[in-house]
């Protein structure tokens, strides 16, 4: 058992303590203890299996032979016991976030409700509401949660996380000036399970209380003197903690994760005779505690660069940082334009003007219009004249302006069920840029799905093959490929690989990315957007290509516009 679910346990115990209405000593005891655990950067089974258990702060020996018993039976007997006693389904009810111990018991004691679905009623008919310390606001929020889980397997997309981070973090910078993202949303992960916030302060209770009252907190679970818990809009949870300065980059390091990075880290921490943890590093010889300011502090004292975020997945990170051959990482100010983008023209929001002009305004060179073609039937895909029409438009627009943007002819044109594509060549040929991608027959098996996308691949006016796997995250399943047989083929085509920025769909993604740099594949990134407000959205498909440890010179569209032109149309590179 990892220390999440021994800590998930033990709040369980101190949970069920209370609803038996137990001495609060033995609850608070219990409740000490789960928040030990879940902070602990020792291996809980590890020390168990030391007898070291005690070392753990508030471990008394009746808290240890509780956590000996369920990690060598998996259970513990009084939970069960506990469980058994109390009236059913209050293990259900603590699951549900909003619920504390006291409502849940009453929930299943005065209620009678055992279930899911009969809280739902309960709440609909207006039961929930009267309990002591509810109230009608509480319980809506609670059947908000209900009836509209995060995604399906309960994580939040980036695209979702990072504005509410942002929206928090901004809120808090006046008091907090250090307050930034940390853990899976730092590391830019295509999903997170919570909202992370880290800052310091001189003052930390004064700073988590001027948290759980910003206007967009819709609850507070957990409020301490150093760390907050809420939800904001109804169902996203956000976690702050506020330290002093002197452990910032400790902290900051620490909390940014990946687990696996930091067990390595820990390991090399070890064999140099230090031990990490959040709060500092200490030398075990003389037990000497250092305490770092800054990241930068905490991986040099280690003897490492700093690494960034994106790469801390706990694989060679380390290595290649202790060899010097970490990659400078592509950033978004690399970009010199954008090679998907939709307009009225098919179903995008704005006309040709306004994102000729979002996108100048973006500090572009150079973005392509991608309309669909017309097969699809539907997103109103344009006909080849109605594409002949838009060249002209496009060009004209340029003409006019004469401000050195351009913006180039482009379709995002659909790759048919057998491959073929919904344009012939003589149209492809007028285009600075063809996106070839697939919006339909998306349940071909394996062989066919791979012969259909190196099929449009060997057509020379493709440039570029849009979101390769069709995923939509947390909804749509990716279709089902060749994936090393589809990056040769690129390879050997000079075809280019679109990393798909927008957020539900991140695709290729950041593994995929991993794979196709090394085969010396050609990547770009674009924002697929579908109104001038998503140009920006580019950023989320930057954070994948970073995650994929590109640099600048494995993205095309870092390229000048002449550069890009050349690329484009250029020979297969060399692996
Ligand atoms: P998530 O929230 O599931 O997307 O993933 P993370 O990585 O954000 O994980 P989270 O929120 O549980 O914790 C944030 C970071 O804090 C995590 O990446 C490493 C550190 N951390 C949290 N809990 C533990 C723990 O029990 N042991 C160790 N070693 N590190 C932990
Ligand atoms: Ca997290
Ligand atoms: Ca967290
Ligand atoms: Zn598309």
């Amino acid at each position: 058992m990892n220390n999440e679910q021994i800590a998930g346990v033990l709040r369980q115990m101190a949970d069920l303590l209370e609803m038996k209405g137990e001495v609060r000593f033995k609850v608070v005891a219990f409740q000490k203890v789960a928040r030990a655990v879940a902070y602990a950067t020792d291996d809980v089974e590890q020390l168990a299996s030391e007898g070291r258990l005690k070392e753990i702060p508030g471990v008394g020996k009746g808290i240890a032979s509780k956590i000996d018993e369920l990690l060598s039976t998996g259970r513990i007997e009084e939970h069960d016991r506990l469980v058994a006693d109390l009236p059913d389904g209050v293990l259900l009810m603590l699951d549900v976030s909003g619920i504390g111990p006291k409502t849940a018991y009453r929930i299943c004691d005065e209620l009678g409700v055992s279930t899911l679905e009969g809280l739902q009623n309960a709440i609909l008919a207006g039961r929930l509401e009267v309990l002591p310390g509810m109230g009608k606001k509480t319980a809506e929020n609670i059947l908000r949660r209900l009836y509209r889980p995060i995604a399906k397997d309960g994580r939040i997309p980036l695209g979702k996380a990072l504005p509410i981070a942002e929206r928090v973090c901004e809120a808090m910078r006046p008091l907090v000036p250090n307050v930034t993202e940390a853990g899976s949303l730092r590391r830019l992960e295509e999903t997170v399970g919570d909202i992370d916030i880290l800052g310091t302060s001189d003052d930390p209770a004064g700073a988590i209380e001027a948290f759980v009252r910003l206007p967009f907190v819709d609850e507070v679970l957990a409020h301490g003197p150093t760390k907050a818990s809420v939800i904001v809009d109804d169902a996203y949870q956000v976690d702050l903690r506020i330290v002093e300065h002197e452990s910032f980059g400790n902290l900051l390091q620490h909390f940014s994760g990946s687990k696996e990075h930091n067990v390595i880290l820990r390991e090399r921490a070890r064999r140099m005779g230090l031990s990490v943890n959040e709060y500092g590093i200490t030398d075990l010889a003389t037990g000497k505690v250092e305490r770092h300011t800054t990241e930068e502090e905490v991986y040099q004292r280690l003897g490492l660069p700093w690494i960034p975020p994106e790469l801390r997945w706990g694989t060679d990170e380390i290595e290649l940082a202790e060899q010097g051959r970490l990659p400078t990482l592509v950033a978004l100010g690399d970009l010199k334009g954008d090679l998907h983008c939709h307009s009225e023209w098919s179903d995008g929001r704005d006309s040709l003007e306004t994102v000729r002009e979002h996108a100048r305004a973006q500090g572009y060179e150079y973005l392509a219009i991608t309309d669909h073609s017309s097969g699809r039937g539907v997103a109103n895909g344009l006909t080849v004249d109605r594409l002949m029409e838009q060249v002209e438009r496009v060009h004209d627009l340029d003409r006019k302006a004469d401000d050195g943007f351009r913006l180039l002819a482009g379709s995002e044109v659909d790759i048919r069920a057998d491959g073929s594509l919904d344009f012939p060549d003589e149209a492809l040929e007028r285009l600075d840029v063809v996106v070839a991608s697939i919006h339909s027959a998306m349940t071909q098996d394996r062989e066919r799905m791979t012969a259909r996308i190196i099929t449009a691949m060997e057509n020379p006016h493709v440039h570029v093959i849009g979101h390769l796997t069709a995923r939509h995250i947390g909804d749509r399943p990716p279709v089902e490929l060749d994936i090393d047989a589809i990056l040769a083929a690129a390879q050997r085509t000079g075809t280019a690989i679109e990393i798909n920025a927008s957020p539900e769909r991140l695709d290729l993604k950041d593994t995929y990315v991993r794979r196709a740099r090394q085969l010396g594949v050609r990547l770009v990134v674009s924002s697929d957007a579908h109104s001038v407000l998503h140009l920006p959205g580019l950023r989320f498909g930057v954070g994948v290509a970073r995650r994929g440890m590109c640099e600048a010179g494995d993205i095309l569209n870092t390229r000048p516009l002449l550069e890009l032109l050349a690329a484009l149309k250029g020979a297969a590179p060399s692996p």
